[in-house]
């Protein structure tokens, strides 16, 4: 009988004929086998005391730090990422292991009041082997921003990366040194396994995966975690600074070819559509386009062929249904066409659909984006949330107390004024509301929460 290996592959976007990784995949004996070492190492993990535990973390900083370089430029190559956001990625990267280096020294519960003589407190413990399934767009922050915390709080590790990123991760796994942090290369199968196995997950990806991943581990009844799609909405109101905000939801909008949770998906105009289009038109024009190793490029390559196909599509769909390309909307092809060779599409504003319209709707994971008008404010809110997804949103004005009535009203978890959707900050909650996310937020202290379960501890005097 022969035996067939199924092979993971990564290959750059930019240039596909380059093949960046190529492994076996571990089926699922091979993720039952990691997760068995990483439950073999737990229990002196977590007995390890927090200054140990602080400095393996530490180390690991500095292991990720000391690749800088190296690691930005994989990131570029196996998922075309724009060298200045790779940069950006691999510095967050290494901040979220410092941040979680030092949370190890933070308080793991409280003292109360007892109600006889003796002591009541709770204590934090940890879980057991966290099981991670993450993407390709952030390769390295993601699978840390649940990793580190997971770690530092005496959990092991499994990570399922999505295959796209797959040489990210391992040389992650290399840099961090860890037999406590394991990498299992595969896709749906592996991951399915790592869910069946694990004593907690946490997942970032496609809203159609994530409904599975949760059903599956609330079904074994273990604490679970998913960050879904975004349909993200930036409102622009009349008062706001308008070359400012056109620059921001340009970058919010199609940087990274779009394929962030947190991209602008819909401009809310409010009784300022066209000043608004002329201005985002500028921005977006502004925008580097092409090889993402070039340090002035914003806008990079898709990341394989089918998304770049439905990029495409939804175009031409949106054409199809009575909607205006206001620019973009192609492919651009192969080098021996005298195009760019990888899986590019140029960045793309469509106007004129139906609120209902899928593109107004669903996430399309690349560089295109909506413009719908509201006649108020309270439309924009009403439009801005009326998709089933809640991540980020945006306002843009100059009025504080406007600001902070339309940000109160908005369902999502992220709220930016002046700011754009993309972007989040480490050291806080991240999540969001709606079919973006279940089970609590990740990040910031938060992760404790759900890394963690509590003991609560009731010591009497003997007699
Ligand atoms: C960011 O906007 O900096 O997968 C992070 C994603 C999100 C992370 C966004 N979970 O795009």
């Amino acid at each position: 009988m022969t035996h067939v290996i199924n092979l993971i592959e990564s290959r750059s976007p930019h240039n596909p004929a380059d093949l960046v990784a190529s492994f076996p995949a571990a089926g699922e004996a091979g993720v039952q086998a990691a997760v068995r070492l990483a439950q073999a190492v737990q229990h002196d993990w977590a007995s390890r005391n927090a200054a140990a535990r602080a400095t393996a973390l530490a180390r690991a900083a500095d292991a990720v730090e000391g690749a800088a370089d190296e690691l930005a430029a994989l990131v570029v190559r196996e998922v075309g990422k724009p060298v200045t956001e790779a940069r950006g990625e691999v510095a967050r990267s290494v901040s979220i292991l410092r941040y979680y280096a030092q949370q190890v020294f933070d308080p793991v519960g409280a003292v109360h009041e007892p109600s006889g003589a003796g002591l009541l407190f709770t204590r934090r413990r940890p879980l057991g082997v966290a099981g991670l399934i993450t993407p390709w767009n952030f390769p390295l922050a993601i699978p840390l921003w649940k990793a580190a915390p997971a770690l530092a709080f005496g959990n092991t590790v499994v990570l399922k990366p999505a295959p796209q990123a797959l040489a990210c991760a391992l040389r992650l796994a290399e840099l961090l040194n860890l037999n406590e942090f394991q990498v299992v290369p595969g896709d749906a199968e592996e991951g399915a396994a790592l869910v069946e196995a694990a004593d907690v997950v946490s997942f970032t990806g496609s809203a159609a995966v994530g409904a599975l991943v949760r059903e599956a581990a609330v079904r074994r009844g273990v604490p679970v975690q998913a960050e879904m799609g975004g349909q993200n909405a930036s409102i622009v109101l009349p008062d706001a600074n308008l070359e400012a905000a056109a620059a921001q939801i340009a970058a919010a909008a199609m940087g990274f070819a779009g394929q962030k949770c947190t991209a602008t998906k819909r401009i809310i105009t409010v009784g300022n559509g066209d000043e608004v289009r002329e201005a985002v038109l500028a921005a977006v024009a502004k925008l580097g386009f092409g090889d993402p190793s070039d340090p002035g490029t914003a806008v990079g390559p898709l990341i394989d062929e089918a998304a770049r196909d439905r990029v495409v599509d939804a175009a031409a769909g949106a054409v199809a249904a009575g909607g205006r390309i206001l620019t973009g909307g192609r492919a651009v092809h192969s080098l021996q066409e005298g195009g760019l060779g990888g899986w590019y599409v140029e960045p793309t504003l469509v106007d004129g659909l139906p609120a209902g319209h899928p593109l107004a709707c669903e996430e399309v994971f690349g560089p295109i984006c909506v413009v719908q008008d509201a006649a108020s404010a309270d439309e924009a809110v009403a439009l801005a949330n009326g998709v089933r997804y809640g991540l980020a949103s945006a306002v843009y004005t100059s009025d504080l107390d406007r600001a902070l009535d339309l940000g109160a009203r908005l369902d999502t978890g992220l709220v930016k004024v002046n700011a754009p959707t993309s972007g989040v900050d480490f050291y806080l909650p991240f999540g969001g509301e709606k079919d973006s996310s279940y089970g609590g937020r990740e990040q910031g202290k938060a992760a404790q929460d759900f890394y963690t379960s509590t003991h609560t501890v009731t010591i009497s005097p003997a007699g």
